[in-house]
């Protein structure tokens, strides 16, 4: 079974959380220890990305680290075609649809396709959409930012990338945001396509996992929380939320 495969078949059972680390803000080992961490309170699959300062070593490093903690599949979340490891369980190819430079869109896919052909890593194509505030993904991202008041514009978004053979479509609001994507912006995507859907950026209690869950978000993701919750059991009580739904 590939990871794609993973994702869907446990959809059927239940909405999926998965926990995103940053190469750039841990050693690899701490790294390790989030991922065990974030295991045992049930996430799903750990995406490894970030916006800046992640270098090849450190997503290597990080992967190993994590692949050795963690039994849940590891994927690739990169911003450029030099943040990719051969030891990685599958990586999301993914296009910036709304970004300004088609670099993003792209231009690094170009580069980064020969290397992983090479390396036969699983891709899964999803669509990348950057929703207000979007934070440094969407400074970093050049991203001419969707409206959180206009669900008709991420709604052609994606559902052209259905269309254009995508299997998933991810709605990021950045990380770090005040709020996450409105519900009224999810639940008009969600009901528009067919493939999962996928939504991380500002969710940090059970409350907001819950919302983004029952507006239709297939996959939940968090960031920040697992790296300024490390005590207690918050990011227990966030997954418990989104698979309560
Ligand atoms: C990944 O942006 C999310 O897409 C992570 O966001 O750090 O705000 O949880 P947070």
């Amino acid at each position: 079974m590939n990871v794609y495969e993973y994702i869907v078949g446990r959809r059927k059972e239940g909405r999926l959380h998965m926990t995103l680390v940053d190469p750039d803000k841990q050693t690899a080992a701490e790294a390790g220890t989030i991922a065990a961490e974030a295991a045992r309170a049930g996430t799903d699959a750990v995406m490894v990305g970030g916006s800046t300062g992640v270098t090849q070593d450190k997503v290597d490093a990080t992967v190993l680290a994590i692949k050795e903690a963690a039994k849940v599949p590891v994927i690739l979340f990169p911003s450029n075609a030099r943040n990719l490891s051969p030891h990685a369980d599958a990586l999301y190819f993914m296009s910036l649809l709304n970004s300004r430079d088609p670099r993003l869109i792209i231009g690094e896919q170009r580069l980064a396709a020969p290397i992983v052909a090479a390396w036969g890593l699983e891709t899964i194509p999803m669509a990348y959409l950057v929703v207000e505030p979007g934070m440094r993904a969407g400074e970093v991202g050049d991203a001419d930012l969707i409206s959180r008041k206009s669900p008709v514009i991420a709604v052609q978004y994606a559902l052209a990338a259905q269309m254009l053979g995508m299997k998933l479509v991810y709605l990021e609001a950045g990380s770090g945001a005040p709020e996450p994507v409105p519900d009224r912006l999810i639940r008009a995507v969600h009901e528009a396509i067919g493939i999962p859907l996928i939504v991380g950026g500002g969710i940090r209690t059970p409350e907001a996992a819950s919302a983004v869950s029952r507006a239709g978000a297939d996959v939940v993701v968090t960031g920040t929380i697992v790296e300024v919750a490390r005590e207690g059991d918050a990011l227990q009580r966030i997954i418990e939320a989104v698979k309560a739904d």
